[in-house]
């Protein structure tokens, strides 16, 4: 052996020596310190404020979901999650959860299909996608508020880390062209209000309703109008309790004022910075925003309600605008995952049953070796 090659193996050895000694040390405060302290304090979520009854509360029992911590382990299943998306319907959701999965370059095994962990509940649907939890809220703050406790106290329980909640849906667009999708800057009450109203004990309470005012411009610089076909705008969202009177529609069952008192209202939000409007960004605000979630709300405008209130888009085509904030927040999750392009596949639990793979995710899909 030369010199050359003798000095380069004592040099790994002394290398290998310095970290095993590391390694004592280490192993030497933890069992002075103790270490399942250590680890414990390591784990906490990154969730705050939240209910100090909490804690007494064995098992938690997250009804809705059809989920508890005795006999589900949150932890193991849901420790990884980095990203929960929300939006109205099971149906989507779904179509969703295969659609990220092959974005961020998961793979299901051709005998297998995702399940949906909470559709014994039979209210809301849950879908894991390795670290991408996607749940269906239905419509308005009511519905929405009540997932939102849920998914707060299970990511929570999970011990995560920095969750990013995004809500990806439909509204009704003010002075945007159909298709546009928009960011959320600030989400709005019926009544002007930046606050999500909730009712305790007979009293209304004003929760702040912030969004991630960063996470919002990031997402927006994600749209490349060019390549992509539409543009996405960031803008105040009026949130409202009601589809017809509550949004200004003049097709409602009920209706008792006028077509002009209509477009002077539209009129008004649009000059108070006001881009679009649909039912649940208040109360997503405000739940998330109490729990130091950093968060986001992603709509396309499935119509200019300064042109008209029914909805007469063809169905294939409203599908295809779905898919747009969609094609943004996987564009968000691959940056944040992998830094762009994904190059790598992120191998992890996915909600999987054994069941037949819907074809079009068979098509798009690699078996696992
Ligand atoms: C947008 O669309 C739904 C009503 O059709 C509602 O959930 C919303 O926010
Ligand atoms: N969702 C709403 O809440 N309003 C609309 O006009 C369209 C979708």
């Amino acid at each position: 052996m030369c010199n050359k090659d003798l000095g380069k193996e004592i040099c790994e050895l002394k290398a290998m020596v310095k970290a095993q000694n590391k390694r004592i040390d280490m192993l030497i405060k933890h069992v002075k310190e103790g270490c399942a302290a250590d680890e414990d304090k390591e784990k906490e979520s990154t969730i705050q404020n939240l209910s100090p009854y909490l804690p007494c509360l064995c098992p938690d029992v997250l009804f809705h979901l059809n989920l508890d911590t005795a006999t589900t382990a949150f932890p193991k299943v849901f420790g990884d999650v980095r990203f929960v998306c929300l939006g109205g319907t099971a149906h989507r959701m779904e179509a969703f959860a295969y659609f990220i999965m092959r974005e961020i370059g998961l793979k299901l095994s051709t005998s297998a299909k995702l399940k949906d962990l909470s559709e014994d509940g039979h209210r809301y649907a849950l879908f894991k996608v390795g670290p991408v939890l996607c749940a269906s809220h239905g419509i308005g703050c009511p519905s929405i508020s009540i997932l939102l406790h849920e998914l707060i106290k299970l990511v929570h329980h999970a011990k995560c880390q920095n969750p990013i909640f995004i809500r990806l849906g439909t509204c009704g667009g003010i002075g945007v062209e159909p298709g546009t999708v928009v960011i959320t800057s600030e989400a709005i009450d019926g009544q002007l209000r930046a606050a999500h109203e909730v009712v305790v004990h007979g009293q209304a309470q004003l929760r702040p309703t912030q969004l991630d005012a960063e996470l919002a411009e990031e997402l927006k610089t994600l749209c490349k109008p060019g390549k992509d076909g539409f543009v996405a705008v960031v803008g105040k969202t009026l949130c409202a309790n009601d589809f017809y009177e509550g949004q200004s529609r003049l097709d409602g069952a009920f209706c008792d004022y006028t077509p002009a008192k209509k477009l002077e209202f539209l009129q008004r939000l649009s000059e108070l910075g006001v881009t679009n409007i649909e039912m649940e960004s208040t109360a997503f605000a405000a739940l998330t925003a109490q729990a130091n979630i950093k968060s986001a709300v992603m709509c396309v405008a499935i119509l200019n309600r300064l042109e008209g209130d029914q909805i007469t888009t063809p169905l294939d085509t409203l599908h295809q605008w779905d898919m747009r904030p969609q094609m943004l927040v996987a564009r968000y999750m691959r940056r944040v995952l992998y830094g762009d392009p994904p190059e790598e596949t992120y191998e992890c639990w996915c909600s999987l049953s054994k069941h037949d793979v819907p074809d079009e995710v068979r098509a798009t899909t690699q078996e696992c070796s």
